[in-house]
């Protein structure tokens, strides 16, 4: 039988053999619930004790998993109940893995080798619960005081990437503040280095950028999500300041590269829909506001997968309060904004939901320059500038007026549109609402498409 769920919180102490003459006696308890009901969150918040190659697969749990899971047991026993990667958030955990990072181990040399057996990646490798004990009682008739650790001992940290093996190859986006590029990162420089995405904030920037700076990176950190562009880690200048965020690489870009070249379908595109929704949720449940949330933000990984891609303007909401104001609004995507964030500079959900029906409608324009927001906007308020654009807008919007439907968008999906840019806040729907309305419509849409393409064969 498999545990699956090995660890100290798992192991009873029955005796604490304290007592002249008396041993130890410790008993194993049950898993707890289910390993397979697990989801792939709840998975990664058990590393270091969940075998990786259980991360990706729930299949894959056997009794190899239980062997890792021991030694990261014994690990914890000889740390008084301390683990490594304690304090790390879900992608640093999973980074870990990912970079088959090794776990510190006892500093019995001999029980250190055993446990190095265990956490072998591969699963195969590891030595039978039989080896393990034969060694163990070995060990123990040896040294029967085999010393314990003081302290956790620091593990090598695969989210720090050294400037200096960071090598450019070009650019993919920029912003006001920050710029984003396509680097390849070979410590060993030997052509085995990985490819990431790297954000950086521009040099001429002042002290205040800096701390929004970090708080961008603290937020990307946090967040764990399939439809939001994964965190890898960053680097630090020799001043401590962190100056890059390093993020996974997807090389078919944003939603405005892919969409003008690929032949898209509309199923497709109300799958995507349906993505940006469920990561606007997740991240609504962690009480942030994203305020810059378009097409040019949301990242391709497959033609089934789209993640939001940027963060430069989130904003956590205070626990007391539901709204988020701005201070400084030089630099904002106008014609991104609701009515009430243009007029009174306040951000909170809804603002975020108005600014998704323009990227829907982005979405049913496949990013075509010509249809773009902006380009549609000034058409109808003629051309200005500075602050008398956002007048004209405040002025349009107010008179009711709204982005045209898209040529191709089916009714119900600029009714949608037009629900999320409601004049009054309230009235908006919220994203946990749309996924459901997506989903049926991306279900209906698909079995058009297919039936149609069978018609035509
Ligand atoms: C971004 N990983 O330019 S913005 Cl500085 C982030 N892989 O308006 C992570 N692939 O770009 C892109 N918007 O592949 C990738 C990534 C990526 C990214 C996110 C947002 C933007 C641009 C890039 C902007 C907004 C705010 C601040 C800044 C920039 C690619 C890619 C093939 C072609 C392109």
């Amino acid at each position: 039988m498999v545990h699956g769920n090995i660890c100290c919180k798992n192991v009873l102490v029955a005796r604490k053999g304290l007592e002249e003459g008396s041993s130890p006696f410790i008993k194993v308890s049950d898993p707890g619930i289910s390993f397979t009901v697990l989801t792939r969150e709840e998975r990664v918040e058990r590393i270091p004790w969940i075998a990786p190659e259980c991360v990706q697969n729930v299949n894959k749990l056997s009794l190899g998993a239980d062997k890792w899971s021991f030694g990261t047991t014994v690990l914890e026993i000889c740390c008084h109940g301390e683990v490594p990667l304690k304090e790390r958030t879900l992608s640093e955990k999973e980074r870990f893995y990912e970079m088959k990072g090794k776990l510190p181990e006892p500093s019995c040399k001999e029980l250190a080798d055993l446990n190095s057996q265990c956490h072998s990646y591969e699963a195969n490798q590891r030595p039978s619960f039989r080896t393990i004990l034969r060694e163990l009682t070995m060990l123990q008739q040896q040294n029967p005081d085999i010393s314990c650790e003081n302290s956790v001992p620091t593990v090598s940290d695969p989210t720090v990437f050294l400037k200096r093996y960071l090598k450019k190859v070009r650019d993919l986006g920029e912003g006001h503040f920050g710029k984003v590029g396509l680097y390849i990162y070979d410590p060993f420089n030997d052509g085995t280095g990985e490819v990431v995405a790297v954000k950086s904030l521009k040099s001429e920037c002042g002290e205040e950028l800096h701390t929004s700076w970090t708080r961008e990176i603290e937020i990307l950190k946090t967040l764990y999500h399939d439809n939001i562009v994964k965190y890898k880690g960053s680097s630090s200048e020799q001043g401590g300041q962190i100056v890059q965020l390093i993020m996974e690489y997807l090389p078919l870009g944003s939603l405005r590269d892919y969409l003008p070249k690929h032949a898209v379908g509309l199923g497709q595109l109300l799958l995507f829909a349906k993505q940006i929704c469920q990561g606007m949720s997740y991240l609504q449940s962690q009480r942030y506001v994203h305020r810059d949330l378009a097409a040019r933000n949301v990242l391709v990984e497959n033609e089934n997968v789209v993640k939001i891609g940027d963060f430069g303007l989130a904003k956590a909401i205070p626990e007391h309060q539901d709204y988020y104001r701005v201070k400084d609004d030089g630099d904002s995507p106008v014609f991104w904004y609701a009515v009430d964030c243009l007029k009174e500079g306040k951000f909170n959900f809804a603002s975020d939901v108005w600014s998704f029906g323009v990227t829907l409608y982005e979405l049913l324009t496949y990013c075509e320059t010509r249809q773009s927001p902006p380009a549609k906007f000034i058409e109808m308020i003629g051309v200005t500038h500075g602050q008398m654009t956002v007048v004209r807008l405040i002025e349009l919007l107010e008179r009711g007026q709204r982005l045209p439907c898209p040529k191709s968008c089916p009714l119900e999906v600029y009714q949608l549109m037009n629900k999320c840019w409601e004049s009054d806040p309230v009235r908006r729907p919220p994203f946990q609402e749309l996924i459901p309305v997506f989903q049926k419509l991306y279900e209906r849409y698909k079995r058009i498409e297919t039936s149609n393409i069978l018609q035509k064969l």
